[in-house]
């Protein structure tokens, strides 16, 4: 297993759509792997293919909390088919925007249909942090951040902090 690097806003590649997978290669499995070992070290509950630059319709995730058994799970070309009404407001994170916590409202419950690394389908409900993880997931696979649900004004006050410190990170 190879830790890979996590990319950060403004880096371009985090708006691209990621494609399907068509078929679980060792190539996949090793990007798999890569993903477990990239999130836990990060540490961070989810992470999207696209993160570390792929863009494929991979997501690993672990929610279980800190103390108790590791529950690894891989999403591979996963799909909400529906949401609840009622919506749930929680403080999100990203790995890929570092440091910054603001709280986003989405669908309290979704469905997910979505295929594991033996190809088989399975369709789930998700709650709690688990739903917003998902959909939080999903997004990145659709070029979609949580930045996306604030206002302009704190949306474009966070994106000018990364490109200001991404310049001068470029100018060392
Ligand atoms: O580690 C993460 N924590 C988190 C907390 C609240 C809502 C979503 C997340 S996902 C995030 C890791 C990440 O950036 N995944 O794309
Ligand atoms: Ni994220």
């Amino acid at each position: 297993m190879t830790l890979r690097d996590i990319i950060i806003l403004p880096d371009k590649r985090l708006r691209r759509i990621s494609d399907k997978v068509d078929k679980i290669t060792p190539e996949i499995r090793t990007l798999v792997a890569d993903m477990f070992e990239t999130m836990y070290e990060a540490p961070g509950i989810g992470l999207a293919a696209i993160q570390v630059a792929v863009p494929l319709r991979v997501i690993t995730m672990d929610i279980a909390k800190k103390d108790d058994e590791k529950e690894p799970r891989v999403f591979i070309n996963p799909e909400i088919i529906a949401r609840s009404e009622e919506k749930s407001v929680y403080e999100e994170g990203c790995l890929s925007i570092p440091d910054i916590h603001e709280d986003v409202e989405r669908p309290a419950r979704v469905r997910v249909r979505f295929m594991d690394l033996d190809g088989k389908i399975h369709e789930e409900d998700a709650d709690g942090l688990y739903a917003t993880c998902i959909q939080h997931e999903i997004d990145h696979l659709n070029g979609v951040l949580f930045l996306d649900y604030l206002s302009k004004l704190k949306r474009d006050y966070i994106v000018r902090k990364f490109t200001k410190a991404a310049r001068k990170a470029a100018a060392e």
